[in-house]
């Protein structure tokens, strides 16, 4: 699989991708981020403690890189952690600071694009995937759940992912794995255009449609994360302890986390890098350079019925113009006319002279 996708150049090179989590304080994107990366990338301070949370007021994007080995891949991973969407009434601010971070990287990209000199050291930093932690409340969509997943999807691959999942007890699995379908359900009545592992059943290889098919099957992926190691057998597996059993994070009867992180760091990576450069980042460059043309239009403030009068105004202008060319012309002809005239004139004169002096030298002549 890593090869199909993945490639000999990578493995000398290595990728880059960038993965933005977003959700509410609580949801379990630190503990997942840190599961995903086997280290402590991300630091709990202010989520950890939920009579804190709401420090979390007033979102700061720092996005964070780390390298990973996967199956011999070297994965510069860039995380962009989003703090607490949703912790507070009004999340309009949070979601503009989620959409700038995101609409910053595409306006990064558009200005080295059109510089004559690239810069060397210019880094790409266009977010490739966004999972949206929906918390394990057994409810369906909220408003904001949709309205957010609605806003990013034409600028970010989203992927749906429900955060904590081990907290439902399992006799609540089944019940839970029926209120994953009905979220499945409104993503689809509201046609919010997630990632949903696309494939063409023409174009496609089998291998892929039934990849595919099956990872869209488990959408919103059911993620548990743990940063603690048990001995199991005398193998250290990540997982939680409950009186009831053991949760193992990697195990995928027990969460869809290791289904998801191959997804993304394996299997996907470069279906999803190449979604966000040649359809986001695509449709973000068309959106903002014909809003340009718009806009400078505006600014010198010609509407199109003004635009009709103004070429009428041109002609206008051309035609007086010629008229005026044209009677200039004439009035040099006219001037050449009575020069000649007077030339003329003055020529019969001298004519006349010169024959009544010859006259007169005539008749002195007969004398
Ligand atoms: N049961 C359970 N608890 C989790 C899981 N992931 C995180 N937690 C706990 O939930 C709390 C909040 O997690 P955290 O990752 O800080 O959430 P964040 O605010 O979204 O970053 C912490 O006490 C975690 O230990 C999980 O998969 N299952
Ligand atoms: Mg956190």
């Amino acid at each position: 699989m890593a090869t199909r996708r993945g490639g000999r150049k990578n493995v000398k090179k290595g990728v880059q991708f960038t993965l933005m989590v977003v959700g509410a304080s609580g949801t379990g994107r630190t503990t997942f981020v840190n599961t995903l990366c086997e280290s402590q990338v991300l630091s709990h301070k202010i989520s950890d403690n939920p009579e804190t949370a709401h420090v979390e007021e007033g979102i700061k994007i720092k996005p964070v890189t780390v390298e990973l080995d996967e199956d011999g891949v070297r994965i510069a991973l860039t995380i962009v952690d989003t703090p607490g969407f949703g912790d507070n009434i009004d999340n309009e601010s949070a979601f503009q600071e989620i959409v700038g971070h995101l609409e910053r990287q595409y306006d990064d990209i558009l200005a080295e694009e059109s510089r004559i000199k690239r810069n060397p050291r210019f880094r790409d930093n266009r977010v490739h995937v966004l999972l949206y932690f929906i918390p394990p409340t057994g409810h369906a969509l909220r408003e904001m759940d949709i309205e957010l997943m609605r806003r990013l999807s034409p600028r970010v691959n989203v992927i749906p992912v429900i955060g904590k999942a081990d907290a439902l007890i399992p006799s609540e699995l089944r019940a839970f794995k029926k209120r994953a379908c009905t979220i499945m359900e409104d993503i689809e009545h509201y046609r919010i255009p997630v990632y949903n592992f696309p494939y063409d059943v023409e174009e496609d290889d089998e291998d892929t449609i039934a990849e595919n098919s099956e990872l869209r099957a488990l959408l919103p992926f059911a993620i548990v994360g743990s940063e603690d190691e048990i001995d199991i057998e005398g193998q250290l597996v990540r997982a939680r302890i409950y009186p009831w059993g053991i949760v193992e994070v990697d195990n995928p009867k027990h969460s869809d986390f290791s289904r998801l992180r191959s997804a993304l760091l394996n299997t996907h990576l470069t279906d999803l890098k190449s979604l966000t450069h040649d359809v986001m980042y695509e449709t973000y460059r068309t959106e903002k350079l014909s809003k340009t043309v718009h806009t400078d239009r505006t600014d010198q403030s010609i509407l199109p019925e003004e635009l009709a009068t103004q070429s009428v105004r041109l002609k206008e202008e051309q035609l007086r113009k010629e008229e005026e060319k044209l009677r200039e012309i004439e009035l040099r002809v006219q001037r050449e006319i009575s020069e000649r005239r007077q030339e003329l004139l003055a020529k019969e004169e001298s004519l006349r002279n010169l024959e009544s002096r010859l006259a007169a030298q005539n008749s002195q002549g007969e004398y």
